[in-house]
């Protein structure tokens, strides 16, 4: 797709980093509307010749919930004072526990949004809007637990196509990403493994998708996050992988080191420190730009930005399967 408005910033001069930050970060701070405590790990897409967004908003009694938000740059956001009010056809569903975490995909006809729903646990919410107004509720795809449900904006092979995590209760300590399809956006099954932590690295506790993967010739690019364990706690870093195109299980580059990790003061310091969290991307298909955004510290939201072409090259010389 051509997003030709999408925000950007050249890489610094003399700067050699494949990501790179935009050098006003944070863009949206904890406290754009008043009951929030912190707005990070949200997704943002191209809608109407502007952007339109579903953000996480964890709000001064600690709840997490889903806001919806628009923005004429991409940078600049305007986001709704209270959550989103979803429409559900049963009932059961319609008790709120928790929503976070929140991606969003155009997908064939209607923008879908993905996120770690509470239900018994956490699981993956699915649900749909066409104009960010208007939001129903479809259903939870999986049994808790499970987190970091991430679509494909395609059917692969004529279904519907999800990455996700299976977790636990807490603060997972474990994390491998596993692919799902379905043929109607309820029923999901033909679960395959697709990648887990590795050695003693930035990724050896757990990893997660990001964004909704990017198609290229060459395969899936997926932007995902890798944690690793510090005496200190976790340290969630961001990496990419390639997937074959009509088997995304099957990962043809991996990054050795990580693309991005926390360093920023606005990375390192806040509820959570040390957590660059990626959860959406624009790209623009002319010019191969990619804008990233991604929760810093579980407090504010950034941006960062690189090209496609060089994230394949870079895994291309620097992976390890
Ligand atoms: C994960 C999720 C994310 C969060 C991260 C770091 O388990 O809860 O929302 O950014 O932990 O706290």
């Amino acid at each position: 797709m051509s997003v030709t408005n999408i925000p950007w910033e050249d890489r610094a001069q003399g700067s050699s980093s494949v990501i790179w930050r935009y050098s006003q970060n944070p863009i949206i701070p904890r406290d754009l509307i008043p009951t929030s405590n912190s707005i990070f790990n949200s997704a943002a897409v191209p809608f109407n010749g502007a952007f339109a967004g579903v953000f996480r908003v964890d709000d001064q009694q600690r709840l997490m919930n889903l806001h919806a938000g628009h923005s004429a740059d991409g940078i600049n956001w305007q986001i709704e004072h209270d959550p989103i009010e979803w429409k559900f056809s049963d009932s059961e569903h319609a008790t709120f526990v928790h929503r976070y975490d929140p991606r969003v995909t155009w997908l064939e006809d209607r923008y879908y949004v993905t996120w770690c729903n509470g239900y018994h646990g956490p699981t993956i919410g699915i649900g749909y809007t066409y104009d960010f107004k208007e939001f129903t509720f479809v259903e939870n795809a999986y049994l808790p637990y499970n987190r970091n449900g991430v679509l494909f904006p395609r059917r692969i092979n004529g279904k519907y196509a999800m990455f996700s995590r299976p977790s636990d209760t807490g603060h997972t300590p474990f994390g491998d990403i596993f692919y799902s399809e379905s043929p109607d956006m309820i029923h999901w099954g033909k679960h395959r493994f697709v990648m887990g932590p590795k050695g003693w690295t930035w990724q050896s506790t757990k990893t997660g998708a990001g964004p909704t993967p990017i198609e290229t010739p060459e395969g899936w690019l997926l932007i995902y996050h890798g944690v690793l364990t510090s005496c200190n706690g976790f340290v969630y870093s961001m990496g990419a992988a390639l997937l074959d195109l009509d088997q995304p299980w099957k990962v043809i580059y991996r990054s050795k080191p990580y693309l991005m990790s926390p360093q920023k003061l606005y990375e390192c310091v806040g509820d959570v420190p040390n957590v660059v969290f990626p959860c959406a991307a624009l790209h623009d298909a002319d010019t191969g730009r990619l804008a990233i955004y991604y929760g810093a510290a579980d407090t504010v939201t950034g941006l960062a930005f690189c090209y496609v072409n060089e994230v394949i090259d870079f895994l291309k010389h620097n992976s390890e399967l």
